[in-house]
């Protein structure tokens, strides 16, 4: 969601006066983009993450309206103007359109009654750098900045950690089932450091980065959206990490004597039920063996009918239900990725906190490779970024987001940066025709503060 050049705060109160004849901007608010460091498909299983905020993100000037109105347009023209009341019920644009993030904003602070009717409308004027599609939350960061705009809008302010709660319960609105981590790194960020975000309840600590390294994100130019089979993929390890869960429960219980009724997998880390980790884990796999599992073996282990795991299991929250892959449901694999997945980021942030960059970039490696062979979800394009930046200096580099496509981030000492970036263009860019590879694909990025007001 709305990606293309910058602008700055000047040029976009010019602006501001084109797109709105006659009327000034009162202010601007900016929300930064994230990338993850390490911690992939660990928060829907309730562990840790730890991401960060970058130099790309989505600029508003905006100004209050004198009724219940809100106006907005965007610098991109792939994004048509739109207006709409502060009232609820709100109902959704069709699905797909950027304006539903917007109203998901207003939509998730007027049902929370942060800001009650009657509440005043706004009009703003939105830029963005964030290249979308590509798992660095540009989603998040609109969400976040139209929610500073509707609260300043009102004369209000809010906890930035139960703003963050709240934005990512009102990003639902738009039809995603995300965690907590965008709009809370987008929020939380700071200059310098990674955030540790923990998760029921959302919690998030700072952690600092080594000084003298920056991350370079590539993007592979292959589009993960979140609307298409990269949405289906994601939801398909979902519902494996929810078996998964069950199957493991079940051994658990069975070998510790204690009857264990998880809601998700952290809940059965090693350290919850007072276990050694090799221990926890030979447990599971003994139950949960090495070969793909089909509901119907699923349901019968469980003593459930096919049905009612579906119901338990299957079902999203917008009601649908994922089907059954042909291949079977790989829970071993996926119960491995995401354990071991949560002691990675409990390693990074010690390695972090002493200073280790290297032993870090050994973490994000790992991390890659477990999302690749455990989890599967990686693909050829992201392969070739992360083999061309280890070979080009990068201490660790992975994939990052959901995966199928999006990007990878690289560790690299910051005066290797730009041969990277030059490596990079030769080797992966210049061979690929796609139109993004115009609008910078590849950066070089240090951990910015999180989403407020400019001056
Ligand atoms: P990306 O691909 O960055 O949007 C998605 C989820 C995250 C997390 C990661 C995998 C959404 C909006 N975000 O991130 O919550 O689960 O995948 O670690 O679905």
């Amino acid at each position: 969601m709305v990606a293309s050049g910058t602008t700055d705060a000047n040029t976009l109160r010019e602006a501001y006066e084109q797109a709105f004849p006659g009327e000034k901007a009162a202010g601007l608010i900016r929300a930064p983009g994230r990338v993850n460091l390490i911690g992939e498909h660990t928060d829907y299983n309730g562990y840790p993450v730890l991401p960060m905020a970058i130099e790309r993100e989505i600029l508003a000037a905006w100004a209050p309206t004198k009724d219940d109105s809100v106006r907005i347009a965007n610098r991109d023209p792939r994004f048509p103007a739109r207006s709409f009341k502060v009232r609820l019920p709100l109902e959704p644009y069709p699905q797909g359109d950027w304006g539903n993030y917007a109203k998901a904003a207003v939509h998730g602070l007027l049902e929370e009654r942060v800001v009650s009717a009657p509440a005043k409308g706004f009009q703003a004027l939105y830029s963005g750098n964030i290249p979308d599609a590509a798992g660095l939350s540009s989603s998040a960061a609109l969400v976040v900045t139209t929610g500073l705009v509707f609260l300043a809008a009102n004369g209000k302010t809010c906890d930035p950690l139960a703003l963050a709660d709240l934005l990512a319960r009102a990003e639902r609105y738009v039809g995603t089932e995300g965690g907590g981590m965008d709009q809370a790194v987008s929020l939380l960020g700071q200059s310098g450091k990674a955030l540790r975000i923990d998760f029921f309840p959302l919690r998030a600590r700072p952690v600092s980065l080594p000084a003298g390294y920056g991350f370079v994100i590539s993007h592979s130019l292959v589009r993960a959206s979140k609307s298409a089979e990269a949405r289906a993929q994601y939801n398909l390890r979902v519902v494996e990490c929810r078996l998964a869960c069950a199957l493991a429960a079940q051994a658990l219980s069975k070998r510790t004597g204690i009857a264990l009724h998880p809601k998700r997998l952290s809940e059965l880390a090693p350290e919850r039920l007072s276990l050694p980790a090799e221990e926890t884990d030979r447990f599971v796999h003994e139950d949960l063996g090495e070969n793909p599992w089909s509901s119907d073996e699923i349901a019968k282990k469980l003593g459930k009918t096919v049905k009612q795991l579906s119901d338990s299991y299957f079902r999203l929250q917008d009601g649908s239900l994922v089907p059954e892959p042909a291949s079977g449901y790989k829970l071993w694999r996926r119960y491995r990725h995401v354990a071991s997945e949560a002691r990675r980021v409990e390693q990074a942030v010690q390695k972090l906190e002493k200073g280790d960059a290297a032993a870090f970039g050994n973490l994000m490696n790992a991390s890659h490779a477990s999302c690749r062979d455990d989890y599967e979800v990686s693909c050829p394009e992201l392969e070739a970024l992360v083999a061309i930046a280890r070979e080009h200096g990068a201490l660790g580099a992975r994939l990052t987001g959901a995966g199928f496509g999006g990007a990878t981030v690289s560790l690299v000492p910051e005066d290797r940066a730009d041969l990277l970036i030059k490596a990079l263009c030769v080797e992966y860019y210049s061979r690929r025709s796609e139109p993004e590879a115009l609008i910078e694909p590849t950066f070089l990025t240090r951990a910015v503060r999180g989403a407020g007001a400019v001056l």
